[in-house]
């Protein structure tokens, strides 16, 4: 079924998530970026273990948000993994205009191969380290109640250093992660890019001009804005 001439945005996807989390927000980053309708969101809050309930394990094991089912699909759907689900979302409910679409032209090898680079790079660099730190200096104190780890925190810094220099080389002569038009791995950053700039390191794009030039390209657009103001305090409450 080509679910884009179905209706134009509308769609029977559930989504399961907790909304104040990075790997959540990087869906709904997605979502709002293909302008999708989803009616039925489940809030699933993770600060009172509601993802480890036996209903919740069912229809996802890992125990984790975000989750989707969409009902499009017969049988349904279920899919986990924040980077899947958004692939998958702008494969099926994107734009099919190559220029608008977050995905890379499917003719086009190079900009495939740039494209999966990218989105490796996130998962297997800057996510290697930025989700640690961010865990450590924020979630851990806030949300957990736990004491951060300095030693561990000044080794992470430095391995995050050492992504970022190569992403602002990286973005020197192209306008995104990916190339010269925004894809799905520019939002995969954007989660634990917030939280950096935002209270854990605040300077982490200061002496890097061509990373602070893409930040502004992202958080100048209308997703980032609509997420991140919306759960701006969530972040940094205290959850238990
Ligand atoms: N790789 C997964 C990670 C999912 C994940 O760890 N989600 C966090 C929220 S950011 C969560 O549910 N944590 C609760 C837990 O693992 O107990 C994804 O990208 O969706």
């Amino acid at each position: 079924m080509d679910l884009k001439t179905v209706s134009t945005k509308m769609s029977q996807i559930t989504l399961f998530t907790d909304s104040r989390l990075p790997c959540p927000q990087r869906l709904l980053l997605t979502i709002h970026e293909i302008g999708l309708q989803i009616n039925d969101i489940r809030e699933v809050d993770i600060s009172k273990f509601e993802h480890k309930q036996p209903d919740i394990l069912e229809l996802n094991p890992f125990g984790a948000v975000p989750f989707i089912r969409d009902e499009a699909h017969n049988p349904p759907l279920m899919l986990a993994e924040s980077r899947a689900i958004a692939r998958y979302l702008a494969h099926a409910y994107g734009s099919n205009d190559v220029s608008a679409s977050l995905l890379p032209d499917p003719n086009d090898v190079v900009a495939i191969a740039k494209f999966e680079e990218a989105a490796s790079i996130e998962l297997t660099s800057f996510d290697a380290a930025a989700n640690q730190l961010v865990f450590e200096e924020l979630f851990k104190p806030n949300w957990f109640h736990g004491e951060t780890d300095a030693e561990k925190c000044k080794i992470l810094r430095e391995r995050l250093e050492q992504v970022v220099d190569l992403l602002d080389k990286r973005l020197e002569s192209q306008k995104f992660m990916a190339g010269d038009k925004l894809t799905v791995a520019d939002l995969f950053f954007v989660p634990y890019m917030h939280h950096l700039d935002q209270s854990v390191y605040p300077t982490l794009m200061h002496s890097r001009p061509h990373l602070s030039a893409w930040w502004k390209r992202i958080t100048t657009r209308e997703s980032y804005k609509s997420i991140f103001a919306l759960h701006q305090l969530a972040a940094t409450m205290s959850c238990r």
